[in-house]
């Protein structure tokens, strides 16, 4: 082994210990709902060097990189094993995406890649796979649910952007062994933003989908819908219902589309979903939340007004600058939450909640009125509210207004 070689071995070893060892520190919160953590959880440096790297120095000498990766984003996750993990989307800087699993002890910290990429029979004619939800289904399995793209064979030659966008489905007992199934079949042109309910609904398999017209644009289409299959291995879904749609001036005025499986509690289905906006600087994407009735998932009982989280500080750089996107949270026995997001389509980080705090959050956060005269009255309420509170507390002292 040459001098060279040893010493650049030695440095990207430690560069990339130091990485997964490093641990991560809450941040305060000024909502009070959730608090964000200080580093990401998951960059492209967390990629094992076996991935990048061939290791041998007689074939690379100068220990040149021979894969890059550009990105490690929209990532699945679920607890197994006892463990937090994580299906990102890893991609190349060849710009294709693929699936990895990595996994932490605590959630927040020290992911770790596994030995290898996920493996997924491929379909002819695909180009790029990426931003897989993971449900744990009634029926024992868990599911990957996926984006598959392919050129749109449609479009002229010199037409070389033009995409169509479907679902995939993949199964496995072990994360390691992923079967593939048919892709879902719906009547909508593209498809993306599928998600599985983690429950049986009237004995039927039930799927939160996105009809869209075009590959950016929702068009005509537009909204979450919600569809069902008797049959998972064939899932052919004749209706789409849509249960939360775009609107006018709002931060979901473009498109949106759901996140993770939505989570049980006992006061419904909490969901999670990005709603897209169009800025004079490009889309800007935003988490936003909504609570479904227990029995009747196709029923917003509950939807606060605007975002739950926005893209921050230099969350706001990356690839595609100013998005917020999760499709992955984990729900611990002790009502935890750990939300897991990507920012600018670049890389992941987490944040952590509890169920009671992000059911307070989406019951008792004001709904859109979709004016400025309504929004003034929502705090004029608050305000109202508080000057006529027998307890207020002001700088920091809690004083009864009665006896003051
Ligand atoms: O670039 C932002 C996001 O764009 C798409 O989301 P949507 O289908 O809602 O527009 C997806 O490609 C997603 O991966 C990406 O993060």
């Amino acid at each position: 082994m040459n001098q060279y070689f040893q010493s650049r071995l030695q440095f990207l070893q430690q560069l990339h210990e130091e990485l997964l060892h490093k641990k991560n520190k809450e941040k305060r919160s000024v909502n009070g709902v959730y608090n964000r953590f200080e580093n990401p959880v998951l960059t492209p440096q967390h990629v094992p060097l076996e991935w990048r790297f061939d290791l041998d120095p007689v074939s690379n000498p100068f220990l040149l990189e021979r894969f890059g990766i550009n990105a490690t984003f929209n990532s699945g996750a679920i607890k197994f094993n006892g463990k937090y993990v994580l299906a990102a989307r890893v991609e190349g800087k060849d710009r294709k995406s693929f699936f990895a699993i990595a996994e932490s002890e605590n959630g927040i910290d020290n992911f770790t890649f596994w030995h290898q990429p996920v493996v997924i029979p491929a379909n002819k004619g695909e180009t790029n796979l990426y931003d897989m939800r993971l449900v744990q289904h009634d029926d024992g399995w868990i599911y990957g649910i996926f984006c598959t793209e392919s050129r749109d064979g449609s479009a002229p030659e010199s037409d070389q952007s033009s995409a169509i966008a479907q679902c995939g489905i993949v199964r496995t007992k072990d994360l390691v062994k992923w079967e593939r199934l048919a892709d879902l079949q719906t009547s909508s042109p593209q498809q993306r933003n599928v998600v599985l309910h983690p429950e049986f609904v009237n004995h039927q398999y039930a799927f939160y989908t996105r009809p869209q017209d075009s590959f950016v644009e929702a068009g005509s289409g537009g909204g979450i819908a919600i569809g069902f299959c008797d049959d998972i291995e064939n899932a052919i879904i004749e209706k789409e219902i849509i249960i939360d749609e775009k609107k006018y001036h709002t931060i979901y005025e473009a498109k949106n589309g759901l996140g993770p499986a939505p989570l049980k509690t006992e006061k419904g289905w909490l969901h999670l979903a990005h709603g897209v906006r169009n800025t004079a600087s490009g889309l800007r994407y935003v988490l936003y939340m909504f609570l479904t009735d227990l029995y009747d998932i196709t029923k917003v009982i509950y939807k606060p007004a605007g975002y739950f989280m926005a893209p921050e500080g230099n969350e706001r750089v990356g690839d595609v600058s100013n998005v917020l996107f999760s499709n992955g949270w984990i729900l611990d026995e002790d009502g935890t939450v750990f939300i897991y997001y990507a920012s600018s389509d670049t890389k992941m980080h987490v944040a952590v909640s509890s169920v009671s705090k992000l059911l307070d959050y989406v019951m008792n956060t004001p709904e859109d009125g979709f004016s400025s005269d309504t929004s003034v009255h929502t705090i004029m309420t608050i305000i109202d509210k508080n000057d006529r509170s027998a307890f207020v507390v002001k700088n920091g002292v809690e004083k009864d207004v009665h006896h003051a």
